[in-house]
Order: C-alpha cells, then sequence, then structure tokens
C-alpha cells in the first residue's frame, strides 16, 4: 500500500487559506476593471476601492462564539448551491443567478404583531448592527461547510415588530416572481418556497438573517438579498431570498415536507442518530476535504440548542 506524505508543493490553490483567495481574487478584478496601471500605483488601494465598490458590508462586529474551523473557500461557497429557483444541479445557482437583481426588494411582516407592513430591504436592515458569524452548515445531503456569514440576530428584528402572545410560529416565503425566477414557471417545487421555525428557535441567539458573506453583501446563489440561517438544522431549512416574515399561531407549511413528508419532517434538526429514509446521516463530507468526519449532534450546537427539544426522540425524523 502506498502512503502518500503531504509535501509543501502538493498543496493546490484550492488549500491557501480562502481569505487570502478572496482578497486575490479582488486583487485581480480591480486590475481587470481599472486597467493595468492600477497594481502599479500600489495593489492594495486599488483592491481597498474595488471593495467599496462590490458591496462591502461595512462595520460588521465579529461574534465572539464562532467557529474557529476552516473555512470553506468563498469559490466553493459559491458554486455547490442548492436553490432550486435556479435549476436543481448544484452547478445551476452559480450560472443561472448572474443576472439576477436583488433590488429593488421589500420585505414584509404579517400576522400576529403590533407592527406590520412592507419595508425596503435597506432600510429594513439599516437599525442593527452586523454581525460577522462563522457557522457550520451541514445539509441533508451528508455535506458541510463553513461559512462566514454576515447577518442580524432574528431575535432583534422579531422584537422591533412585537409579535402578540398568540405568535407560536414564524413563517418565511421566497420571492415568488416568474419574471426574476424564470424556473417556478416550471414545477420542479409547490412555489414560493416557505419554510417556518417555532418562535423559540426563531428567538434562539444562533437564528439569524443573513445578507453577507466573506465580508460582501450575499451572492445571488446564496440568496440575495437576506436569507434564514440556522445552523443546527439542515440547510434547507435556511431558506434564501426572502419577501415575507409571518407571525402565526399554527405551525407553518415548509417546502420539503410539503414534497416528502416521509422524508423531511418540520424540526430538521441534525441528528446523526436519526438516518434519513435513503442514506445514513452518521457521517458528513466537510466540502474540500478527503475522509469524511462523524456528524455531530444539532451539527455541534446541541450546548446552545438541546434544551429547546428535550421532549423529542433524537431517533426519529421530525
Ligand atoms: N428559496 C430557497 N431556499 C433554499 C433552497 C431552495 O432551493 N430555495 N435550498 C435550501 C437548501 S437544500 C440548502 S442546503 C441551502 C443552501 O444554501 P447555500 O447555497 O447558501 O449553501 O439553501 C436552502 N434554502
Ligand atoms: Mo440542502
Amino acid at each position: 500500500m502506498l502512503i502518500r506524505i503531504a509535501k509543501p508543493s502538493d498543496v493546490k490553490t484550492s488549500d491557501i487559506t480562502p481569505k487570502t483567495i478572496f482578497m486575490n481574487r479582488r486583487a485581480f478584478l480591480a486590475t481587470g476593471a481599472a486597467g493595468a496601471g492600477a497594481l502599479a500605483l500600489g495593489a492594495v488601494p486599488a483592491a481597498a476601492a474595488m471593495l467599496a465598490q462590490t458591496g462591502k458590508l461595512d462595520g460588521a462586529v465579529k461574534w465572539p462564539l464562532s467557529t474557529d474551523e476552516e473555512l470553506t473557500p468563498l469559490s466553493k461557497i459559491t458554486s455547490y448551491n442548492n436553490f432550486y429557483e435556479f435549476g436543481t444541479d448544484k452547478g445551476d445557482p452559480e450560472r443561472n443567478a448572474r443576472f439576477f437583481n436583488p433590488r429593488p426588494w421589500s420585505v414584509e411582516i404579517a400576522g400576529a404583531a403590533k407592527t406590520t407592513g412592507s419595508f425596503d430591504i435597506d432600510e429594513f436592515v439599516k437599525p442593527y448592527t452586523l454581525e460577522e458569524r462563522v457557522y457550520r452548515m451541514r445539509c441533508v445531503e451528508a455535506w458541510s461547510m463553513v461559512i462566514p456569514w454576515v447577518g442580524i440576530p432574528l431575535a432583534d428584528i422579531i422584537k422591533r415588530y412585537e409579535p402578540t402572545g398568540s405568535a407560536k410560529f414564524v413563517a418565511f416565503e421566497t420571492l415568488f416572481d416568474t419574471k426574476r425566477f424564470p424556473e417556478q414557471n416550471r414545477a420542479t417545487l409547490d412555489w414560493p418556497y416557505v419554510e417556518g421555525l417555532r418562535m423559540d428557535e426563531a428567538m434562539n441567539p444562533l437564528t439569524i438573517l443573513a445578507v453577507g458573506l466573506y465580508g460582501d453583501a450575499l451572492p445571488n446563489q446564496n440568496g440575495a438579498p437576506i436569507r434564514v440561517v440556522v445552523p443546527w438544522k439542515y440547510g434547507y431549512k435556511s431558506i434564501k431570498s426572502i419577501v415575507k416574515i409571518s407571525f402565526q399561531e399554527t405551525m407553518p407549511p415548509t417546502t420539503w415536507n410539503i414534497q416528502a413528508p416521509q422524508e423531511y419532517g418540520f424540526y430538521s434538526n441534525v441528528s446523526p442518530a436519526a438516518s434519513h429514509p435513503r442514506w445514513s446521516q452518521a457521517t458528513e463530507r466537510r466540502i474540500g476535504e478527503f475522509f469524511r468526519r462523524d456528524t455531530l449532534p444539532y451539527n455541534g450546537y446541541a450546548e446552545e440548542v438541546a434544551s429547546l427539544y428535550t421532549k423529542m426522540d433524537p431517533s426519529k425524523i421530525f
């Protein structure tokens, strides 16, 4: 048996720290856009100027509880996506979201709350402090990534609209617009994509509405301009490109539960003990790594969220 020992010369571009690639890519873009003279005048200022033009989100505060696991490179985070509004292949969103324009965009707050209404996205996010939070993400298809999200704790947003006592669940809806999402002309899913959380899940400090990643505005394929991120649940709970948040007394319908109820429940917590009917959930493939790793209960966030589910059997799909 041949045992390969990695030499420094074996290091591929994809293994170099993702942030380095990210910065180099930006510098490269800056050179391309501003002309050959830009680098001669000093690469750093040129890159910085370009960052401002490409939607750099200023002033995001680093969240102290972020995981320090190695980040998944930006190129992987933006080219291996599930976003059925842009097609069903993992590569479709990057290709088909290129011309999607996430402006104008409004978010509607509806249902059992003191304040409801429709808000322009930029007004909607303005009152809050942005945080950079590095989260492990785990897909039900048994792959995972580590993503530096920029977002707002959902609890801060919920408190602002003052849900009433009858609000037990929060429902989310993706934009339904066949002009902007032509794929919605096809019956791939029962459009619009919908998701929901129990109020205590929505209020949990881990739950955020993301508006960016790697310090920039969200790439279209990752759910621009605003999407849910719930790191202890399978990826499909993290609904993209949302236009509506409603407070309600009853459990909202959720897209994958409607589509295949025997495979996907409402709660969908990451549980290595509960096999998906067609494959195991015990291990996962971290994108960019060779060996599979064991999947952790609640995707490693058990300490923060296990107390929400004391009445549930972790070996069953809910
Ligand atoms: N509107 C919408 N949201 C969606 C999906 C989708 O098809 N449509 N796919 C989900 C699934 S299955 C996953 S794994 C995550 C992927 O998010 P990412 O591409 O940013 O990693 O988005 C989720 N949110
Ligand atoms: Mo997923």
